[in-house]
């Protein structure tokens, strides 16, 4: 049996929320907003464009086009920085052997996330050779909770969407599994992501006795 795997970035394979943050804050102290670890978390899963929108609101703050996509390359600009110095301890514990186990049963494995940078990341923390497809923020025009861009990842994988395999950290990632009619796995709070049909805490809590029950039903 073979099975399309697809696997969420932030907050599933490594957290780079905290970059994210930090360069986020850049921004948002320069035009006097308050932007906190708590008003973070709204922004997990969400598109770059759409973060910046978030986080003027704080604030009030409205801005011209051209102000906008100033900040928007700053801030990419200062998490490139962050992510440049990646290493593979950052990868998220129970996540290699997950992959190595899929690797070595056969099964397809893609990334399915809205960062625009997951590449390169994946090839920093040196686990770039376990995907066989990458869909992310340059490939999609619908953000999750929109379906896209896992039911491309299906697609590149040469798998049929319905049965594929999610791992998200997300409510709108977990949304957008359930409408492919893919089996959705959170990663994370349980009472967030009541939504999924299967809840773990992170990677150490998955067993392969449980991946080989998601392979073969
Ligand atoms: C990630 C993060 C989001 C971030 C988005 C876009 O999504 O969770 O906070 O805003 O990517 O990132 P970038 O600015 O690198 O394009 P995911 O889908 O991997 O959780
Ligand atoms: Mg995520």
């Amino acid at each position: 049996n073979q099975k399309a795997f697809i696997f969420d970035l932030d907050g599933v394979i490594v957290d780079t929320a905290k970059y994210h943050f930090l360069a986020w804050q850049r921004i948002a102290n320069r035009l006097g907003i308050d932007f906190t670890h708590e008003h973070n978390e709204q922004l997990k899963g969400v598109s770059r464009v759409r973060s910046l929108d978030i986080i003027l609101g704080l604030g009030n703050v409205e801005a011209s086009q051209e102000d906008k996509d100033k900040w928007l390359a700053e801030k990419n600009e200062a998490y490139l920085q962050y992510i440049d110095r990646m290493e593979a301890d950052e990868i998220l514990e129970g996540v290699v052997p997950v992959l190595q186990y899929l690797k070595d049963n056969n099964q397809k494995v893609a990334l399915g996330s809205a960062s625009k940078n997951a590449r390169p990341i994946l090839e920093k923390v040196g686990i770039l050779h376990y995907f066989d497809a990458i869909v992310d923020g340059n490939d999609v025009t619908n953000a999750k909770p929109d379906p896209e861009v896992f039911i491309r990842a299906a697609q590149l994988l040469g798998m049929p969407s319905e049965g594929a395999i999610v791992f998200e950290d997300s409510v709108a990632g977990i949304q957008a599994a359930n409408l492919a009619k893919m089996v959705s796995i959170g990663i994370g709070d349980k009472s967030v992501l009541h939504e999924a049909q299967y809840n773990f805490n992170d990677f150490t809590e998955i067993d392969t006795k449980f991946l080989a029950t998601l392979v073969t039903t």
